[in-house]
């Protein structure tokens, strides 16, 4: 078998190695190296990385894409210098179906009651809520109507939520009512019940989830204050503007799934907050199995002269 170029993978944070396994397995004519072997590596064409060995990527000649192993890339930005050379996320239906499994399981959550039923358990009470209006009469606000939102707005449309986009451009034709810019926010604000935050972290959404957000929101709907559910990232969001506006009320309650620190620091007030619910950046894991061997085709297909899909625009940062 004729040799390709060498795949460097850099990943922090976790083990690899169900990376490379993956890798080695979809791609048996190229080798896999998680060091390159200097400074000036000319063997590696491709990149696969999660928060990369800082340095890493520069100084090496012949990169011809860098992959990340997920939707987001806010984590190869975050290092700064990069070289010039494409980036790739991945956009796949096993990430972009378990994200809508997470989106619809919370607003469910939320919209069923279940902190209330579940509290009421704890304490053995018997008590239907009064309160349960039909999906119908709850609007969903995705914040961020890209590749996630739009299927989690479709699956939760299929329920019969009312479902509201906002996004960086204006969209047309499509089957929902969006919004776009800051002007389209506040409309956007006035209207969502639950709002679900599928943002990537850039320097223009960095923070936005915070006190100012928050009193735009709608003060009252059918669900009470409205409801905050974030699996965008952590850098989104302002955790102490979130408990101020819990205890305010401005939130009824939240979900989040990201973090401005992860883990979640142990003496976080968030943790045990009654109106908070806490996964540990588990919405949509990035399935290697899934994920790779599509990755990998790319990788040959470029190298038969066919244009990458799925590419980062670096000036959007997204
Ligand atoms: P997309 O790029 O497909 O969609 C991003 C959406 O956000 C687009 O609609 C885009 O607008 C909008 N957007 C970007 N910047 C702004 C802005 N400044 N103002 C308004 N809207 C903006 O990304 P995905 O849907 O694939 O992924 C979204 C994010 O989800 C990832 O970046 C990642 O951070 C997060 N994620 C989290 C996971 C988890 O497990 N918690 C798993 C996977 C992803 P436009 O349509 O105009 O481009
Ligand atoms: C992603 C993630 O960006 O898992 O894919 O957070």
């Amino acid at each position: 078998m004729a040799q390709k170029g060498k795949i460097l993978l850099s990943v922090t944070g976790f083990d690899p190695a169900i990376w490379r396994t993956a890798l080695e397995k979809a791609a048996p004519d190229r080798a896999i190296v998680e060091e390159p072997s200097g400074p000036n590596d000319p063997g590696i064409d491709y990149a696969v990385v999660w928060k990369q060995r800082p340095g890493v990527l520069n100084g090496l000649p012949n990169l011809k894409a860098i992959f990340s192993i997920g939707a987001g890339v806010d984590h190869i930005f975050a290092e700064g210098d990069m070289p010039d050379v494409p980036i790739v996320r991945i956009v796949a239906d096993d990430l972009t179906e378990r994200m809508s499994e997470y989106v619809v399981w919370q607003v469910l959550d939320h919209h069923r009651k279940g902190m209330l039923y579940r509290d009421q358990q704890a304490r053995k009470v018997w008590n239907e809520s009064k309160m349960q209006p039909a999906a119908r009469d709850v609007t969903v606000g995705i914040l961020g109507y890209g590749n996630l939102g739009r299927d989690a707005g479709r699956k939760l449309r299929a329920l019969g939520f009312k479902v509201i986009g906002w996004s960086r451009t204006a969209k047309t034709g499509e089957a929902i009512d969006t919004f776009a810019g800051d002007n389209g926010l506040n409309q956007f604000l006035a209207l969502a019940d639950i709002v679900v935050c599928l943002l990537p972290l850039t320097p223009a959404t960095h923070g936005i989830l915070a006190a100012p957000f928050f009193a735009r929101m709608k003060a009252r709907g059918p669900l009470g204050a409205p409801i905050l559910i974030n699996a965008g990232r952590g850098g989104l969001q302002n955790e102490a503007d979130i408990l101020a506006a819990l205890e305010s009320r401005k939130l009824g309650a939240v979900s989040l799934d990201v973090f401005e620190s992860e883990p979640l620091p142990g003496d976080s007030p968030l943790w045990t907050h009654p109106r908070v619910t806490i996964t540990p950046h588990a919405a949509a894991a990035s399935m290697p199995e899934a994920l790779i061997p599509p990755m990998v085709e790319q990788m040959d297909a470029h190298d038969r002269g066919e244009p990458l899909k799925n590419l980062v625009d670096r000036d959007a940062g997204y």
